[in-house]
């Protein structure tokens, strides 16, 4: 067997192991982060189990620590409180982006891993089957629930000899990136293998599964070995450690191999994170603003590089560089060791360990600007400035493009520094509060921001509306529902979040949706890649959303749309999307025999009202999700379930 094989038979509760078909995993561990978790814990209260069932789960804040109004405190203390009382250690504001801090101090390899960020694969890096999901899966993980999932394909990407100086780990995934595309990984594991991969350390293997969400991926995986036994040693937790590789004679389904010394340093040209280039084929770019961070590269390695490069250097007049450790460990060393002096003293603004800007919360760009950033996304107007132009680097061409002020390949650096991983980590876990003995005497704290989320209803005889907005291709759940400093404190208030949902594509559309009491989303490729986000199925709930009718859909957001109770419907001829206009009236009936027929791979037609014409589309359901959307929603299959 492959690893990714072997991590799933040992914890796979029902279904068969056949690409495609639908499998129930048991989930180790959960994570989330504050702005998916509040809704992921007023789930997981609404189901009513009083502690979670899972071996550790972890709420953390990280992606809104700006505190700019009450809205955000008063999350923060509910989840604080809710975790306290229901069995969940609480990472507090500070302690830095929920991957980083978990592979940090949580992450054990041969594990499962759910989590309620896209991002949560990171985890592969030491092995562990580590998935993103919507809150309401992770809720569901909590109180005890297996998670379904559709057994992947297991593509091999075999690494051979090793990187040259200046190339990092940031150009692999980058060149996985160009070659596969952001719809390259959907339906599979990425599963590392070959000699290239004992020359990576932890961080570099983290960086390459992080992204792997980029590819569309259902998670990435590389060997539990000698080099993740001494990364967890210095983390002081070498009993963690298991040996985790592939048989000698395992099987794959595809195979790619990527030679680590061909690739040069790379860049991702906005506005996708697959839009690649040689860092040495652009010529002349002026560069605003550099940011240096997020949870793909700001580990201790990272960060130590970055020093490295800025000791005793100037930052380019015109550039603003910002810098966000990715967790409290990271910041403390560097400050006990003196790195962060030499950081700051070349120019560098610090700021607190968290997602910040790479979820616009703060250091928005301004207009026009060029920012080159070592995030992993880089979809338009995710900066917070919408005409910004982001560019995803490697912290190494990072810095040497902070120094001159343009995007500079590393290499006119001279000699690369060499950064050895630490024989021990600082360990202090001051900032991780676990949860109360007894739950009884908790009391669960929640301000005026904590607002019902919208439930749905048992599935129509008829399902009507019109086509309330028609989008193109790769529409990412950034552009679903946005999340910038303005909006993110609004992530417990789905009312009025909905008011923003699709705005970036057409500002009239939640007016649209709510003057005809909801309706029909009509949409190319890829719809909602990106984000976990479980707002973007529930804001269009909220607005009425009956369906989304696609050319295809990115694996999360498919899943919260059926858990929400929203029919992800795909188009059998494409030419029917072309034809669509908005306002088109449309009525899916008999809609639950014909749910019930789709499970079986019959076509679900959509009728058009005026002409009576019949658009054929697929809805591709296991059983339970046919269930799942009769309830309308996974909440009320659960009650239903529990009863
Ligand atoms: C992101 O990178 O887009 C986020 C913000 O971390 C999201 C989660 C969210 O929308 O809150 C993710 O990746 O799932
Ligand atoms: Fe945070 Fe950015 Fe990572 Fe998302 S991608 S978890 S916003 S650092």
């Amino acid at each position: 067997m492959n690893i990714t094989e072997k991590l799933i038979k040992s914890h796979l509760v029902s279904g068969e192991m056949i690409p495609g078909k639908e499998i129930a995993i048991k989930i180790d561990q959960t994570l989330t982060q504050d702005s998916t978790g509040t809704m992921a814990y007023l789930q997981f209260e609404a189901i009513g189990i009083p502690r979670v069932k899972t071996e550790k789960s972890v709420a953390y804040i990280d992606h809104n620590t700006l505190q700019t109004g009450f809205e955000n405190a008063d999350d923060h203390k509910y989840i604080q409180t809710v975790a306290k009382k229901h069995g969940i250690y609480f990472s507090k504001p500070g302690n830095g982006i929920c991957h980083q801090v978990h592979l940090e101090r949580f992450g054990k390899p041969g594990k499962t891993l759910l989590g309620s960020d896209s991002h949560t694969p990171t985890g592969g890096g030491i092995g562990m089957l580590a998935i993103g999901a919507g809150g309401l899966d992770v809720a569901v993980a909590m109180g005890g629930g297996a998670y379904y999932l559709a057994m992947p394909r297991v593509c091999r990407v075999v690494l051979t000899g090793k990187l040259s100086p200046w190339v990092t780990a940031k150009d692999v995934i980058l060149e996985v990136l160009r070659r596969l595309s952001v719809k390259g990984g959907v339906g599979k594991v990425m599963e590392y293998a070959g000699e290239g991969v004992k020359t990576l350390s932890v961080p570099q293997r983290a960086t390459i599964t992080n992204m792997g969400a980029e590819l569309g991926a259902t998670t990435s995986v590389f060997p539990s070995d000698e080099v993740t036994r001494a990364f967890l040693k210095a983390q002081g937790r070498e009993e963690d450690w298991i040996e985790l590789k592939a048989d000698d004679d395992a099987i794959y389904d595809e195979e790619i191999t990527i030679a680590l010394d061909e690739i040069e340093p790379l860049v991702a040209c906005p506005h996708s994170p697959d839009n690649i280039k040689k860092v040495s084929e652009i010529k002349d770019l002026a560069v605003d603003q550099v940011a240096i961070g997020s949870c793909t590269n700001s580990s201790y390695t990272d960060m130590m590089t970055v020093a490295a490069l800025l000791k005793g250097k100037t930052v380019d007049p015109n550039v603003s560089l910002v810098i966000a450790p990715g967790s409290k460990q990271v910041m403390n060393m560097l400050a006990a060791n003196g790195a962060l002096a030499d950081i700051i003293s070349a120019g560098a603004r610090i700021l607190e360990c968290g997602c910040g800007p790479c979820i616009g919360m703060g250091q928005a760009p301004a207009t026009n600007a060029v920012s080159l950033r070592t995030i992993n996304r880089n979809f338009e107007g995710r900066s917070g400035t919408k005409s910004a132009q982001v560019y995803i680097v490697s912290p190494e061409t990072a810095v040497a493009s902070a120094l001159s002020g343009k995007l500079t390949d590393p290499h006119t650096l001279g000699e690369a520094p060499v950064i050895s991983m630490p024989e021990e980590f600082m360990v202090n876990d001051n900032l991780i509060i676990p949860p109360a003995p007894e739950s009884e005497c908790v009391k669960v704290v929640r301000g005026p921001n904590i607002q019902p989320f919208p439930k749905n209803t048992k599935v129509p005889k008829e399902i009507k509306g019109g086509a309330l907005i028609k989008v193109e291709d790769n529409i990412t759940t950034d552009h679903i529902m946005p999340s910038n400093a303005k909006l993110l404190p609004f992530r417990s208030n789905v009312p009025y979040l909905a008011d923003y949902c699709l705005t970036p594509c057409d500002p009239e559309f939640p007016a649209r949706a709510k003057k005809a009491g909801g309706g029909f989303i009509i949409a190319g490729q890829n719809y909602g890649q990106g984000s976990s986000r479980e707002h973007a199925a529930l804001a269009p709930l909220q607005l009425g959303v009956k369906a989304v009718i696609a050319k295809s859909f990115a694996r999360i957001h498919m899943a919260n749309l059926i858990n929400n109770g929203i029919l992800p419907l795909v188009f059998v001829n494409e030419w029917d999307y072309d034809n669509i206009k908005i306002g088109d009236e449309f009525v899916i009936k008999y809609a639950a025999d014909q749910i019930k027929g789709a499970a079986q791979g019959q076509i679900v037609n959509v009728t058009c009202v005026k002409t009576g014409e019949e658009i054929p589309t697929r809805l591709n359901i296991s059983e339970r999700q046919r269930d799942i959307l009769l309830a309308g929603g996974l909440l009320n299959y659960t009650k239903e379930s529990n009863e």
